[in-house]
């Protein structure tokens, strides 16, 4: 438990976490070269956990603002590009929008270096991304009624697959992936990125039934399957509803168009851009890959998915949450 750095200077606060942060559980996770640390019952990188931290303990919301969370690989990156076009919608339209040119991450990049930036916003646009879950997110937040809260899940079986496949290709050249069968594993035993999985689902689910009104609950299958009403719902949650002729005149279908699977990851920047300057090489297609339902069928026997399928219902069991939706058809 760390205390007491809300008034430290930065330099004071980063050095206490990352002492505070050595002392933590460590584990190989899916590779030996970024072992993940355990607090508060989930598994990460340092990079993110010292972000998060800080954030809980110093970060200051304004008005108006919007968490935008996720697990990794549930739909981070279409949750950022829908939002950011629907927030800027009045600065662009769909062909001048900066998505056309730069990566959603780059337009909404995440709260990762928390501590060194003047401000995690960009100018004007009042979204904060986050993999942290619910109860690690800033205190600040967790009691605001001026922050609104957007998570986006996935059925566990299609986010394992898209973080296998995200590992395989950020690993350094040198070393060898770990096999599919060994990442299932640790992935059912909660050891990945921000694992458990299914606990990470549960702690905003349950925020968004007590807090519906600060707390949006969304479904990647769901999002996939009727875009037009979630995209809609979305844009009223965060307080920039659609007006009847941007719904019937067709502006919110070409804005849906814009953030697309296909349209994006066919923009030049989405196949060869980087995230950051020193990317030595281009990263932004890795987080675009097939953006389907159920692609887990390719890559996941019928067994393991039988268990990874037992494991999540058994934990959401009597939550009133599940993936039934998500069976590889829809
Ligand atoms: P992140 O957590 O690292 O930011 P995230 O964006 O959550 O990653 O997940 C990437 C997945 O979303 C990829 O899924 P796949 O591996 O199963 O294909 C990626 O293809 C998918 N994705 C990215 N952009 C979109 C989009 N606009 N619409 C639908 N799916 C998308």
């Amino acid at each position: 438990m760390i205390a007491d750095i809300e008034e430290l200077s930065s330099a004071e606060a980063i050095e206490r976490v990352v002492e505070f942060m050595s002392t933590l559980p460590t584990e190989n996770g899916w590779n030996s070269f970024q072992p993940l640390r355990l607090y508060e019952g989930f598994w990460t990188f340092a990079h993110f956990l010292e972000s998060i931290i800080l954030a809980q303990h110093r970060f200051k919301p304004k008005p108006g603002d919007i968490f935008l969370c996720s697990a990794p690989k549930s739909g981070t990156t279409w949750l950022k590009a829908l939002s950011f076009a629907i927030v800027t919608r009045n600065l662009y339209d769909t062909s001048n929008s900066p998505l056309l040119t730069k990566g959603p991450h780059h337009c909404v990049p995440n709260m990762v270096g928390f501590e060194y930036k003047p401000d995690v916003r960009q100018p004007g646009i009042p979204l904060i991304p986050t993999h942290a879950p619910y109860h690690c997110l800033p205190k600040s937040v967790l009691g605001s009624d001026d922050v609104k809260v957007v998570y986006i899940c996935r059925d566990p079986k299609d986010a394992f697959v898209s973080m296998f496949h995200f590992a395989a290709k950020r690993r350094p050249k040198e070393n060898e992936h770990i096999a599919i069968e060994e990442a299932f594993e640790l992935f059912c035993l909660g050891r990945s990125v921000f694992g458990p999985a299914w606990d990470h689902i549960l702690g905003y689910w349950k925020a968004s039934q007590e807090r519906p009104e600060k707390v949006m609950f969304l479904k990647y299958e769901e999002l996939m399957n009727d875009s037009e009403l979630y995209v809609k719902k979305l844009a009223e949650f965060i307080g920039y509803p659609f007006s009847f002729e941007e719904e019937q005149g067709g502006g919110m279908k070409k804005l849906i168009d814009l953030c697309s699977f296909e349209n994006l990851s066919n923009l030049d920047v989405n196949k060869t851009g980087k995230r950051h300057e020193d990317d030595d090489e281009a990263t932004n297609k890795t987080f675009f890959r097939k953006g389907k339902v159920g692609d887990w069928q390719n890559h996941l026997t019928p067994e393991m998915a039988n268990r990874l399928d037992n494991i999540v219902e058994q934990k959401l069991s009597g939550t009133g949450l599940s993936f039934e939706l998500n069976n590889g058809s829809s």
